[in-house]
């Protein structure tokens, strides 16, 4: 009998509420099964994708597929499960999602839920007319308290990232894994097909301090303010004590989760098209970042925390640079002189 225990993400959750918060009402584990369910019917629509004609560019209103069924678009779809899955909680009262222009109200918990939930549900999907990997990913935070009289669902949503009570993603690739923060550690788990469940896989993940690869979209390279290009030479050049290797899937969860695990840097500089850089602050950035500190990692946009950032909207862009601590520390070296 020494075969590890079976945990899944359920029993992880209400393990580490009860250790950390006796008493706890159960609501946020019940909130983040929400999210576990949703993740689960995308990752299954996601493994189907070359099946029925849900890939590519969007077919337009109508198209139907082999069963008859109206298409809808992956993303659409993704966006439709966590809306679903969430919206029905009780205790979310504010969604907002990289498929909606405007934050989505849950009618029924305006008043009362207690959650705000951000997402990108599927995210890097360009992706997956080739069969990349691509994910999902989440924050959540919770509502201000003693809002004002006319307060919008806005106003509940705009809260700089160091507000989040956790944040995860699901990558969807050679398996399906969901890695999440509650602010205690960050811990993954892989979707078991066979029984439907995440049983925990990779416990207490700490980003190795250096790694040896970066990642970065080097066809901007010339477009990257100087400083970068320098500081990419400097890796190139052995100059960090070490050969670098260069990785880029183009599909953000899943190149932070190799950085996440084997260390190293991802870089989406500013550049001539994004001068702002191009990722989203909200949706993207901010869950990363949490997940990068938390993981005893760093995350910035070359000039302060990611997490410090007060958005002022809810798609807006940013810079992002994460990864492990020599190398981020090496690259603000280099963006100070
Ligand atoms: P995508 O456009 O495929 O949705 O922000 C979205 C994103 O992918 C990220 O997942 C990815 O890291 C980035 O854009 C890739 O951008 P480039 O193609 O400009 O490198």
């Amino acid at each position: 009998m020494n075969a590890p225990p079976i945990m899944t993400v359920q029993q992880h959750i209400l393990e580490e509420q009860r250790r950390l918060r006796p008493g706890a009402s159960g609501e946020f584990s019940w909130l983040l099964s929400g999210i576990t369910l949703a993740t689960k019917i995308i990752a299954d629509q996601v493994r189907r994708a070359g099946l029925v004609d849900i890939l590519g560019a969007e077919l337009g209103g109508g198209v139907k597929n082999v069963q008859g069924e109206v298409v809808q678009k992956l993303d659409v779809l993704a966006n439709h499960a966590l809306i679903q899955c969430l919206g029905n909680r009780g205790n979310v009262a504010v969604m907002a999602s990289e498929e909606n222009e405007e934050p989505v109200m849950v009618p029924r918990d305006w008043q009362h839920g207690s959650y705000v939930v951000v997402f990108d549900p599927l995210d890097g999907s360009s992706n997956i007319d080739v069969n990349v990997s691509v994910g999902t990913i989440f924050s959540i935070f919770r509502r201000k308290p003693n809002p004002p009289k006319d307060r919008t669902p806005l106003d509940d949503v705009l809260q700089p990232g160091v507000e989040q009570v956790a944040a995860g993603y699901v990558v969807y690739g050679s398996s399906t894994m969901f890695v999440y923060t509650a602010k205690n550690g960050v811990n993954g788990f892989t979707l078991d097909p066979a029984i439907g469940a995440y049983l925990i896989s990779h416990p207490n993940i700490t980003m190795p301090e250096q790694g040896s690869t970066y990642s970065v979209n080097e066809a901007n390279a010339d477009s990257f303010p100087p400083a970068y290009r320098r500081y990419l030479a400097h890796l190139r050049s052995g100059g960090a004590g070490r050969q670098y290797s260069s990785r880029y899937i183009g599909s953000l969860v899943a190149d932070f989760h190799r950085t996440l695990l084997k260390g190293g840097i991802f870089l989406y500089p500013p550049t001539r098209t994004h001068p702002k850089g191009k990722l989203r602050l909200m949706y993207e950035a901010n869950p990363i970042a949490l997940l990068a500190e938390q993981a005893k990692g760093a995350a910035g946009d070359g000039t302060q925390r990611i997490l410090e950032k007060k958005p002022q909207s809810l798609h807006e862009r940013t810079t992002l640079v994460v990864g492990s601590k020599v190398e981020m520390e090496m690259l603000h070296q280099f963006l100070r002189e």
